[in-house]
C-alpha cells in the first residue's frame, strides 16, 4: 500500500484552487508534475554547480559531470540497461525517434526497404519516418487498429517480410491507453529481420519497463513525463546497434579527433550528444527516478489502475457518454466525447470545476481519422491522484453531460 497523502505533501502544485475548486489534475499524459525534490535539485545546481560538464578541471566542472553521469547510470538501471553507455541522453521523446529515424535511415534504409509503425502513433513517431522514408525511396506502411483501439496482429505479421528494416511502436497509446504486445512485437520483426525502436513515453513511468526483456533495439521517452524536468530525454540503443549508427549531429564532445580533412568520433554515448546538453535538468532527473523507485512501479501502477478501472467503469455508466477505445490490456489513460457537448466546451466546462483534462487530437490526428471524430477528452493519472478526485471528476461529467 502507498500512502498518497504522503505522496500529495511532496507535490506543492497540487495543492492550489483553480477557478475556486481544488485543483484536480488529470492531465499526466502531457507532462505530470514535479516532487520538491526535483525543484530542489534543479535549484542547488544553479546556486551551487553550474559549470559545463565533461570539460573542466576545475571542482564545479566535477561536480556537475558526476551529477550528470550518475543520472546516466540510474536511467540505465531503471530500463535494465546491460551498461550505462547505452543511455544517451535527448531533450526528449521526440529528439530520440529523430535521431534514430535520421541515423538509422541515412545509413541503412535503401530504396524500396520498407518501416512498419501503427495506426495509434504519436506524430513524433509518424512524421520523421515519413520524412526518412521519402528522402530514401522506402515504403512506409501501417499496423491498422480495431474499434477497441487494439492493433490487429494478423496484418501485422502479413506487413513483415524481408524489405522491413524497422519496426517503430508505440508501448502505450497516449490517446487510448491501449498497453501494446512490444515484447511479442519485437520477436516477429527481428525473425523478419527487422530493427524494433520502442516510444515508452507513456509506460515508464507507469509499468516495468526491462530493455531486455523486451530485447527492443532501441527505446525512447521523457523525463517530464516520469515526474522530472522538461528538457531531457532517454534514448535507450543495444551498443551494437548506437555503434553501427553514424552521429545525427556535429559539434563538441561528439568528436576524438577533428582534421580539415577527416574527423573521428567519439565512442558512445557521447557520440550522440554534441553540444552542451541540459545539464541541470539531467541532474534534477536522477531524483525524479529515485521518487518512482522508492515507491515501486508494482504499487504505482496497481494504484493507477484502480483510479483507470474506477474512470473508465464510471464514465461508461453516464447517459450520453461514449467511450474512444476500450482495450483489454490498457492503463491509466481514458478517452471519451459527450453527445451533447462539444469536446473543448466539456474541457472548459471541467476547468471552471477545477479539473484539468486535455481536449483535442493529442498530436493522433490519423489515428482521429481512424475514428471519425475530430478529437477527445482525455483524463490520465499519476500517483498522486485519488479515488476521490475521480468521484469528483465522475459526478462533474455528469453534470456536463445531463444539462
Ligand atoms: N504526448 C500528450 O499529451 P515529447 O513531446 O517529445 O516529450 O513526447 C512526444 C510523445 C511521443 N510519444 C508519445 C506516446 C507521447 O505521448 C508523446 C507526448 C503528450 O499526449 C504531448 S502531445
Amino acid at each position: 500500500m502507498i500512502d498518497i497523502p504522503a505522496i500529495r505533501e511532496q507535490f506543492p502544485v497540487l495543492h492550489q484552487e483553480v477557478n475556486g475548486h481544488p485543483l484536480v489534475y488529470f492531465d499526466n499524459a502531457a507532462t505530470t508534475q514535479k516532487p520538491q525534490r526535483v525543484i530542489d535539485a534543479l535549484l542547488h545546481y544553479y546556486r551551487f554547480d553550474n559549470s559545463n560538464i565533461h570539460r573542466g578541471v576545475h571542482t564545479l566542472a566535477d561536480r556537475a559531470t558526476d551529477g550528470f553521469e550518475q543520472t546516466r547510470e540510474l536511467a540505465a538501471k531503471f530500463i535494465n540497461a546491460a551498461e550505462k553507455e547505452e543511455v544517451i541522453f535527448t531533450k526528449g521523446t521526440t529528439e530520440g525517434i529523430n535521431l534514430v529515424a535520421h541515423s538509422f535511415g541515412r545509413s541503412m534504409l535503401h530504396p524500396g526497404d520498407e518501416v512498419i509503425i501503427s495506426a495509434m502513433e504519436h506524430h513524433s513517431n509518424i512524421v520523421p519516418w515519413q520524412m526518412i522514408c521519402e528522402e530514401r525511396g522506402a515504403l512506409l506502411k501501417v499496423i491498422p487498429v480495431t474499434e477497441n483501439g487494439e492493433l490487429i496482429l494478423e496484418e501485422y505479421a502479413r506487413q513483415l517480410g524481408p524489405k522491413t528494416k524497422m519496426v517503430a511502436l508505440v508501448h502505450v497509446s497516449n490517446t487510448l491507453g491501449t498497453v501494446n504486445p512490444v515484447r511479442k512485437i519485437t520477436e516477429m520483426a527481428h525473425q523478419a529481420g527487422a530493427k524494433v525502436l520502442i516510444d515508452a513515453a507513456q509506460s515508464v513511468g507507469h509499468l516495468p519497463v526491462d530493455v531486455q526483456e523486451i530485447d527492443c533495439d532501441f527505446l525512447v521517452f521523457s523525463a517530464h513525463k516520469i515526474y522530472g524536468p522538461t528538457g531531457v530525454g532517454v534514448l535507450y540503443g543495444k551498443r551494437a546497434e548506437l555503434e553501427a549508427l553514424p552521429p545525427y549531429q556535429g559539434g563538441g564532445s561528439m568528436i576524438r579527433d577533428v582534421r580539415f580533412e577527416k574527423t573521428t568520433y567519439n565512442d558512445i554515448p557521447y557520440k550522440f550528444e554534441a553540444g552542451t546538453p541540459t545539464i541541470g535538468e539531467v541532474i534534477a532527473f536522477k531524483p525524479a527516478i529515485e521518487f518512482i523507485n522508492e515507491l515501486g512501479k508494482p504499487a504505482i501502477h496497481s494504484h493507477e489502475d484502480e483510479l483507470f478501472r474506477q474512470a473508465r467503469e464510471g464514465l461508461q455508466s453516464i447517459p450520453g457518454v461514449r467511450l474512444v477505445g476500450q482495450a483489454a490490456e490498457a492503463s491509466g489513460i481514458v478517452s471519451f466525447l459527450l453527445e451533447k457537448t462539444h469536446l473543448f466546451d466539456t474541457g472548459m466546462l471541467l476547468d471552471a470545476r477545477g479539473i484539468a483534462i486535455r481536449t483535442g487530437h493529442h498530436c493522433t490526428q490519423p489515428l482521429m481519422e481512424r475514428f471519425g471524430i475530430e478529437g477527445t477528452c482525455r483524463a490520465s493519472f499519476a500517483v498522486y491522484n485519488t479515488k476521490e478526485e475521480v468521484d469528483y471528476f465522475l459526478e462533474s461529467v455528469e453534470k456536463i453531460a445531463t444539462r
